[in-house]
């Protein structure tokens, strides 16, 4: 991690992730119907099956939003001038989209600070070591954080123009009142002419969109029936997977495809660090992920309710995502 050309802010320790997840596994199971937050997907077997389903045929998602870096990146970063700037990611991936924002701008032997958040450090390790490599005029802060105290930070020390990224349609496992909180927190961490590149997924034919989450290979349910093992081993828990299936189906209502694990029969859960019981009645669900599919009415309100003016939109060539481009509005 101690790479020549990185820096490394530590702002979220472990211990408060897993309080976090103690706290939500207790309210969301004692809910009704019970409930368990995508959020936690992602330990380290579920960020290596979610890097699976990214490379899954289904999952579209992936693939055009490449594709749309590859194809505009270089006029996506013209919209910020010439000057030097700090580009911000949210979330910080395997590098492997960001790459084509970074090298045109070292490619024109300029200087760029590139400043990951995420809240996984062997994450934001891999990616320092897999970036540093490329030029000694790119400077890569990581930053060990939640996305909001990450922003909150930002605001405070960075000089100078800012892109901030959040790509892949992570916006889309936000409720909407969620978003439009997100977006504006955002918001008040840039200035006036500081950019947010926004991937999202578009609505699209239905079949289409409910195969992305019902893979042929069976990653997806895995993912989702991680999050079980995720709660045995760190919480102590006795789920057994083999008896909850995975079941996902686009909601025409909320505009996206909602997933669930279902008990396949009446069965008692111990979790032995909430010292509680959690019974399920055969076929009862766990609502586990939103991932929302945004309408081009939407993505306009958004931008304008939490004080977006947005620049230019950006399509792979089938338009099933976009990479919206919007601006902090108001002179700088
Ligand atoms: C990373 C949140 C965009 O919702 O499509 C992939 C996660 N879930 N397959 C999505 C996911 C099931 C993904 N996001």
């Amino acid at each position: 991690m101690n790479t020549a050309c990185s820096d490394f802010l530590v702002l979220a320790e472990d211990q408060d992730e897993l309080k976090t997840f103690k706290a939500e596994v207790s309210s969301g199971l004692s809910s009704s119907p019970k409930r368990l937050s995508s959020r936690f997907f992602y330990d380290e077997e579920g960020s290596d099956l979610f890097r699976s389903i990214t490379r899954l045929p289904e999952y579209y998602l992936t693939g055009c939003e490449l594709e749309i870096l590859k194809e505009h990146g270089k006029r996506i970063l013209s919209l910020l001038g010439e000057k030097e700037f700090n580009l911000v990611e949210l979330g910080s991936g395997d590098g492997s989209k960001v790459v084509h924002l970074i090298d045109p701008v070292l490619a024109k032997n300029r200087r760029l600070t590139y400043l990951p958040i995420d809240l996984s450090a062997s994450a934001l390790e891999t990616l320092t070591d897999f970036l540093c490599r490329r030029s000694p005029n790119l400077d890569v802060r990581c930053i060990l954080a939640e996305y909001s105290s990450g922003l909150q930070w930002i605001k405070g020390h960075l000089e100078g123009r800012t892109m901030v990224l959040f790509l892949g349609s992570n916006l889309g496992n936000f409720e909407l009142a969620e978003s439009e909180a997100f977006l504006s927190q955002v918001r008040a961490g840039l200035s006036p002419g500081d950019v947010l590149v926004l991937g999202l997924d578009l609505r699209k034919d239905i079949e289409t969109m409910v195969r992305a989450y019902n893979d042929s290979a069976g990653v997806t349910a895995r993912f989702n029936l991680n999050l079980l093992r995720r709660i045995n081993h760190q919480l102590g828990g006795n789920f057994d997977p083999r008896k909850f299936r995975y079941y996902s189906t686009y909601s025409p209502g909320s505009g996206g495809v909602d997933s669930f694990l279902i008990s396949l029969s009446s069965q008692s859960v111990f979790i032995r660090d909430l010292c509680a019981t959690f019974d399920f009645e055969p076929g009862e669900p766990i609502y586990t992920e939103h991932s929302h599919k945004y309408s081009e009415t939407e993505i306009r309100r958004l931008a304008s309710q939490t004080g977006f003016v947005i620049e230019a939109s950006f399509y792979d060539s089938r338009k099933y995502f976009v990479d919206s481009v919007w601006r902090v509005p108001g002179q700088g």
